[in-house]
């Protein structure tokens, strides 16, 4: 959004009641016509703006999109920088051509839709307009490229940290390696690629997609019983921009922790209370072979723990997993 429009934007916000056109081109020095098509330009963004004669402009309601400035980060550790665009083929892809292109640790890619979502495996992800958070983060992390399957594990505990605060009553549990579930369904899903050398990470992309406004009706039919969104589970409409800023924040705070210790430390401890696989009988697909067993929880470096039915205990690294009913 350019300087002026944005001026105009923060100027309707202060503003309780109606400023006149004339107001804002005297503040701004700008023509009437020129704030009429700034507001134009507002109104396309999705504010809603009313314009009535003799009053002025009165701002309604801001808009849906998850702009960058809607987005309050903390920028304590990390220095977040916020690119927005309507539709990208798949955030993580523009992420990465963008790390590759230098892009600071940091960086957040966020698209109101993907044409090409994906998940693990070159899986697809169902990313539709208007609704929910597809959003891929640029990570420079100073560590060995063995710690980075941890990312996917503090990543999906620092969501269930914000979802936990702002909705008390989600029953969101998090799933060994990616997931975030209520009742056995995807609400979340968390991608973590890498580009690194044996000794050396040139950069991490993790990207999240969170059903947030989706209805039963607007799954495609091949996952309506398997996903989840947080309207469906709190009958409740949630403002997108708000929760990324929270979901960017928490992760500061949770990715900072984690940089300063050589391990999980006391994420893991998060992680296992936080698990739904925990105690109960699962599959897990783990390099061409199907091990089934009990979860006992993870290791400090965040491998699953999982107590096979000859009681012996083997570490799996990553996997697809099934619980078995
Ligand atoms: P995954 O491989 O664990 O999950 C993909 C599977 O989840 C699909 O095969 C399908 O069964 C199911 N699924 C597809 N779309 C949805 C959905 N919207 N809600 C619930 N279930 C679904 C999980 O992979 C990681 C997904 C990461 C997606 C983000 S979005 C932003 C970023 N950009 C990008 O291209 N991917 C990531």
């Amino acid at each position: 959004m350019d300087k002026t429009t944005l001026h105009i934007l923060n100027i309707l916000k202060s503003k309780e009641n109606y400023i006149s056109g004339e107001d804002i081109s005297s503040k701004l020095d700008i023509s009437r016509t020129g704030v009429w098509k700034h507001i134009n330009k507002l109104k396309k963004l999705g504010y809603s703006i009313k314009s009535v004669s003799r009053k002025g402009y009165s701002l309604e309601s801001i808009t849906e999109l998850p702009l960058p400035h809607e987005i309050r980060t903390n920028n304590k550790h990390v220095n977040w920088k916020i690119i927005f665009r309507d539709s990208l083929n798949s955030t993580n892809q523009t992420a990465s051509e963008l790390a590759i292109d230098d892009a600071e640790t940091g960086t957040v890619i966020v698209a109101d839709s993907q044409t090409c979502g994906r998940g693990r495996m070159q899986r697809k992800w169902d990313s539709p307009p208007g609704k929910n958070l597809y959003f891929s983060i640029i990570l420079r992390p100073p560590i060995t490229p063995l710690r980075t399957p941890q990312i996917a594990i503090i990543t999906a505990v620092s969501l269930q940290k914000t979802l936990k605060r702002l909705f008390p009553d989600l029953d969101s549990k998090i799933k060994w390696p990616n997931d975030i579930l209520v009742d056995g369904k995807k609400l979340a899903g968390i991608l973590c690629e890498m580009k690194s050398e044996s000794d050396c990470i040139h950069h991490v992309i993790l990207g999240i997609g969170l059903n947030i406004n989706t209805e039963k009706n607007d799954f495609p039919e091949e996952i309506a019983d398997s996903a989840t969104s947080i309207l469906i589970e709190t009958k409740k409409k949630t403002a997108r921009a708000k929760l990324l800023s929270e979901i960017l924040n928490d992760f500061e705070q949770t990715y900072n922790k984690w940089l300063k210790d050589n391990d999980l430390g006391s994420i893991k401890d998060e992680w296992e209370k936080e698990s739904c696989l925990i105690g109960k009988k699962i599959k897990i697909k783990y390099f061409n072979k199907i091990i089934t067993g009990t979860p006992l929880g993870i290791t400090f470096s965040g491998e699953l723990l999982l107590k096979k039915e000859d009681n012996t205990i083997q570490k799996i690294v990553s996997g697809d997993v099934h619980v078995i009913r």
